[in-house]
C-alpha cells in the first residue's frame, strides 16, 4: 500500500532522495506449479539490483543476433526487429496489451536463460515522474538508464547504453545509429494518476485498452522521445521494457478487480485503419493474424514472436500466473 502524491514526490527529489524502481516478482517456473506461495511483495530495486538488470542487458547486447532477421546484429536487436515486424498488428488492435505482456516476457527469458539474470522485471511506474521525466531516477547515469540526448542526433551521452549502436531504426530503416532520446515533460503528463484512474475505472477490455493505449502507454514514448516515440523500432532504447512492463501492471491490476471476467475479458480489431502509414520497407512483408477467424481478436489469436520466445495464444497469457508465470504486487499507488 503505497499513498503517493506529486507533493510527496517532488518534496523527496527536492531533498535528492533516489526513489528506487518499483519491482515485479517475477518467476519462470515451468508449469507456474505454485504461483500462490511465491513472494509476491512489492519492494524497491536497490542500486544492486538495478545494476544486475542493467547489465543483464548489456550481455544481450554483446551477444550475436539468433534471428538473424534483417537489420538485426546482436541478440538486444531481435526484440526490436521481432516488434518492427509486427507493428502494424500489434498497436491500435486488440491484441496490443497480450501482445506486449508476451513481448515483454520474451525479452525477460532471454535475460535470464542466455544472460544468468536471476532478479524481477522491473516496471516503471511512470505516474511517480509524470510531468518530470526528465528528473526521473530511471534515467540515471550509473543505476539507470542514462539521461536525454544531445546535439542533432540526440544520442544519449551518459548511463550504461551510451555506446550502443543500434541497428534498426527509425522505423523500418536498417541503419547503425545511436540510442536518441529527446525527452519532453509535457507529454509525460498523460502518466498522471488521473489519467491512469480513469483508464482502471473502464468496465470492459474494449474501453481500458483504447485508454491506456493513448494515455499512460503515450506518456511513456512522447515522454522520452525520439527513439521511443517510434512505434516500429521504440524497442531499440531499453527503457522500452520498463514502460511495457508498467502497462502490462495496469492491465494485471485491472483484471484483478474482477478476476472471472476479465482473465476471458478480450477483443477488439486485429486490423487497425490506416493510422500507421510507416511500411517504407517493402523487404517487411505484411504479418499474417493467426487463430482468428475474422477482424476480431479473440482469445484463440496467436501471439507469434518468430521465435524468440514460444508461440502462445492470448489466453494463455491472460493471467499472469498461466504459462508466463509471474504476479505482480497490485498495490494502489
Ligand atoms: C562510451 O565511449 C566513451 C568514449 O570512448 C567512453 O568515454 C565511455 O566510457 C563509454 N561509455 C560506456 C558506458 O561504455
Ligand atoms: C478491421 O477493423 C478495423 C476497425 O474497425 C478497420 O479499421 C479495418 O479496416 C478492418 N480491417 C479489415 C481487414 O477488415
Ligand atoms: C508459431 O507460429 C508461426 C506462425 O503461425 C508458425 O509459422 C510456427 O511454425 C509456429 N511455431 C511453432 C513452434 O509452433
Ligand atoms: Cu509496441
Amino acid at each position: 500500500m503505497v499513498a503517493f502524491s506529486s507533493q510527496v514526490f517532488a518534496a523527496l527529489l527536492a531533498a535528492g532522495v533516489a526513489l528506487a524502481m518499483p519491482v515485479e516478482e517475477k518467476r519462470q517456473d515451468a508449469g507456474c506449479t505454485n504461483p500462490i506461495t511465491d513472494k509476491e511483495s512489492r519492494h524497491t530495486l536497490t542500486n544492486p539490483e538495478k545494476k544486475a538488470y542493467l547489465d543483464a542487458e548489456l550481455c544481450l547486447m554483446s551477444k550475436p543476433s539468433v534471428l538473424g532477421l534483417r537489420g538485426s546484429k546482436t541478440r538486444f536487436d531481435d526484440f526490436q526487429v521481432a516488434h518492427a515486424l509486427k507493428t502494424e498488428i500489434a498497436h491500435f488492435v486488440g491484441q496490443f496489451l497480450p501482445f506486449h505482456r508476451h513481448f515483454v516476457a520474451a525479452h525477460e527469458q532471454a535475460l535470464r536463460k542466455e544472460c544468468g539474470y536471476t532478479g524481477a522485471q522491473p516496471y516503471w511506474e511512470e505516474t511517480r515522474d509524470a510531468g518530470a521525466f526528465s528528473k526521473s531516477v530511471v534515467l540515471d547515469p550509473i543505476y539507470g538508464f542514462g539521461g536525454n540526448g544531445v546535439g542533432t542526433k540526440q544520442c544519449i551521452q551518459d548511463g550504461p547504453f551510451a555506446n550502443y549502436t543500434n541497428s534498426l531504426g527509425p522505423g523500418y530503416l536498417v541503419n547503425d545509429h545511436c540510442i536518441e532520446r529527446d525527452i519532453n515533460d509535457r507529454f509525460s503528463t498523460s502518466a498522471a494518476k488521473a489519467t491512469v484512474d480513469r483508464c482502471l475505472a473502464m468496465d470492459s477490455f474494449l474501453t481500458f485498452w483504447p485508454c491506456i493505449e493513448g494515455g499512460p502507454h503515450g506518456a511513456g514514448h512522447g515522454g522520452i522521445g525520439a527513439q521511443m516515440v517510434n512505434p516500429v523500432s521504440s524497442p531499440g532504447d531499453p527503457v522500452f521494457f520498463l514502460h511495457h512492463a508498467w502497462l502490462d501492471w495496469l492491465w494485471a491490476k485491472w483484471q484483478a478487480k474482477d478476476p472471472i471476467a476479465r482473465f476471458a475479458d478480450v477483443g477488439g480489431n486485429n486490423r487497425g485503419g490506416d493510422w500507421l502509414k510507416c511500411k517504407a520497407n517493402p523487404s517487411f512483408s505484411e504479418p499474417l493474424v493467426v487463430g482468428d477467424p475474422g477482424n476480431t481478436t479473440t482469445l484463440s489469436h496467436l501471439l507469434y514472436l518468430y521465435g524468440v520466445i514460444e508461440n502462445r495464444t492470448i489466453a494463455e497469457v491472460m493471467d499472469t500466473k498461466g504459462a508466463l508465470c509471474y504476479v505482480y504486487d497490485l498495490y494502489d499507488s
